[in-house]
């Protein structure tokens, strides 16, 4: 009996203290789901729109009125569903109902299907070999859009390789730790703050701002005995402008921009790169994946937008050798697995991601288990994001059968 009774949906918080939404959908046998949906600020141009003219309560009242379409149908048919979704909204970009009404309405209805079925959402997504617990990369110094005078590029982070959730997660809160000290010894007047998702943020040029990242990262490396790597996101979109990427002293063009991120990648071993170029840039990508794929990952967050028609020009020239997750960006469940089975067939890693504003939803953590993902991006502490974390170890567990 995994028909829908009744769905709810309403306002609450994200991390930012902006209003976000969140859905209940019920089941008559008394199946329960529930979604909230995060919000993005360093944001995709070519993303679906979060709500319509930007307004929550819009989207909100735009589905209530509509909500009734929903009652009667079967929570396990989440093609369907998902199908509903975009015939309610009747647009290409979900501008009617809001890609994140769709997306928590979506996650509501699996996550009701999966209780219905007495399975954990990744068991009931992934099936039952769905094993693999993606490598958790956590945000640890930053700036960009995410914080006041931080670096340009918005996210330095670290990646632990053991097979381990909680060794992995443990090791980038412990480099988010060090790296604290290093910056109150940098900047003893100072006081030091967290950005939005809670990695420091410090008054610091980017290349000097990375060579403290990876000091961190070696040390940490060294007392635990782990393989932990450098990663950035560049998220250059937001700080190209004319033609040119726009730095704190200097200003590149493409071709520059481009030799800069392959030095960066050679000269501090960065194990992922992601947004190196402008969302438009799928030339630039090609040649940059040409030049230092087989050393790091390439990956496309705003270029992409977990859409399966633009990775697949991406797949077509090259650009990119991985792809970032966000169920948001394109508004359901559906489209969000094709878009990682696209990228599967083609070779592309996938790195499940969650938004820079959140909420403590967990779905991402069993997205990431499902769909096999190789990464998950969800920060290194903050609540929000450990939510996130310490469900990768509850996983991992019941995975394990301890
Ligand atoms: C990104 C994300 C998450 P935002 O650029 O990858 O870190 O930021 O959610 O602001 O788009
Ligand atoms: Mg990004």
């Amino acid at each position: 009996m995994s028909y829908i009774e009744d769905v709810k949906i309403r306002k609450i918080l994200d991390s930012r203290g902006n209003p976000t939404v969140e859905v209940e959908v019920y089941t008559m046998s008394g199946g329960f789901g529930r979604a909230a949906a995060p919000a993005g600020k360093s944001t995709g141009k070519h993303e679906v729109k979060a709500y319509p003219q930007g307004e929550i309560d819009a989207g909100i009242k735009y589905l209530k009125e509509r909500l009734d379409n929903f009652i009667g149908m079967d929570a396990t048919e989440q093609r369907e569903i998902d199908h509903l979704l975009h015939e309610i909204d009747g647009t290409e970009n979900f501008s009617m109902l809001g890609g994140n009404v769709a997306v928590a309405v979506s996650l509501a209805v699996a996550k009701a299907a999966a209780d219905v079925l007495g399975l954990s959402l990744y068991q009931y997504l992934g099936g039952i070999y769905a094993s693999n617990i993606p490598k958790p990369v956590g945000n640890v110094l930053g700036g960009g859009k995410h914080a006041i005078n931080g670096t340009i590029i918005q996210e330095m982070l670290s990646v632990s390789l053991e097979d381990d959730a909680w060794n992995n997660i443990y090791a980038n809160s412990l480099v988010h730790k060090r790296l604290g000290e290093k910056l109150r010894k940098r900047f003893p007047d100072l006081s030091i703050g967290l950005g939005d998702e809670k990695a420091w943020v410090a008054p610091l040029d980017d290349e000097e701002a990375i060579s403290l990242v990876v000091e961190s990262i070696d040390e940490v490396k060294e007392e635990t005995g782990f393989d932990i790597r450098p990663a950035l996101d560049f998220a250059a979109s937001s700080f190209y402008r004319n033609g040119k990427y726009k730095y704190h002293e200097r200003e590149l063009n493409e071709e520059e921009q481009i030799e800069f991120a392959e030095k960066l990648v050679k000269d501090y071993g960065i194990y992922i790169v992601e947004d190196p170029l402008h969302e438009e840039d799928f030339e630039g990508f090609a040649e940059l994946t040409k030049r230092i794929g087989h050393l790091a990952y390439v990956v496309g967050d705003d270029i992409f937008v977990t859409n399966s028609k633009r990775l697949e020009r991406g797949i077509e020239i090259g650009a990119g050798n991985a792809i970032l997750i966000k169920p948001n960006q394109i508004g359901t469940l559906t489209d969000t697995y094709e878009t990682v089975k696209l990228a599967r067939e083609n070779g592309y890693a996938c790195m499940i991601s969650h938004r820079s504003g959140e909420t403590c939803d967990t779905s991402i953590s069993h997205l990431g288990v499902a769909f096999g993902c190789e990464f998950i991006k969800t920060g290194a502490i903050g609540g929000e994001r450990i939510a996130k974390l310490n469900e990768l170890v509850r996983i991992e567990e019941e995975i394990r059968g301890e």
